[in-house]
């Protein structure tokens, strides 16, 4: 099996940025489902089956999928790796260790990659799934100090991957002061996703420092824009 770390490892070493397309399980059309993207990620702020969704993909391409679970019931060992989230912002045992608890057990014995990763919400504009579901006090879109130090205890307590997160069909993304910061205090890759819209905005976001950018809603309502996406960063240094 492809080891999906060691990929994006990798691929930030051969100096390529990454796109990955989010599926989540509740509007997932995988009609839509195609090769290009880096990874498929798949998950959603409500408890859903994955299963079904894992395999969709599975059957219609050859992109490694990555669990994003926003609840340890969207876990299945069918996927190719798994990100074992800790939502820095909050403050509810739930999203810090009590879920994962939960989780460990069924992980450990799937023997899926597993790979722990630090989710940093940042205030998109609008108030998110995540945010509404976890009740977790967002980053404001001025405070860098705070996103980083967020991300640098990440890297620290052992996540290897930091995600600075907008909210899925946030009103704007990720600020870039916030992105090229966190960028340079860290040394794990760096995930960027949330109100990703059009190429500019990821271009944006990969010139700040994100190394993955993360689309969901946008690929979702205008399928027909994903190859506007994925033809020119084929082409990107
Ligand atoms: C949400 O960052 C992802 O977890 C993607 O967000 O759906 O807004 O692209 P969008």
């Amino acid at each position: 099996m492809q080891n999906v770390y060691a990929t994006i490892t990798a691929t930030i070493r051969s100096g390529r940025k990454m796109l990955v397309r989010l599926i989540d399980p509740d509007k997932a059309d995988v009609s839509t489902i195609c090769d290009g993207f880096d990874f498929y990620f798949v998950g959603g702020s409500t408890a859903a089956d994955c299963t079904s969704v894992v395999r969709a993909i599975h059957a219609a391409c050859t992109t490694p999928v990555v669990l994003f679970p926003g609840h340890p019931s969207q876990f299945t060992p069918e996927a190719d790796a798994l990100l074992f989230l800790t939502l820095m912002n909050s403050r509810d045992p739930r999203y810090l260790i009590d879920w994962q608890m939960q989780s460990a057990g069924v992980v450990a014995e799937s023997g899926i990659e597993s790979i722990p990763m630090g989710y940093v919400l940042i205030d998109g504009g609008r108030q998110s799934a995540t945010q509404r579901m976890t009740g977790a006090r967002v980053v404001a879109r001025d405070d860098v100090p705070t996103a980083v130090r967020m991300a640098q205890t990440a890297e620290l307590t052992g996540k290897r991957l930091v995600y600075l997160e907008a909210g899925s069909g946030a009103a704007t993304p990720v600020p870039e002061p916030i992105i090229s910061a966190v960028k340079q205090a860290i040394h794990v890759p760096l995930i960027v996703g949330g109100g990703i819209c059009s190429p500019e905005q990821m271009y944006k976001a990969f010139a700040a420092g994100a190394d993955i950018v993360v689309v969901g809603n946008h690929f979702e309502r205008h399928p027909e824009d994903i190859k506007n996406f994925i033809e020119p960063l084929s082409k990107l240094p």
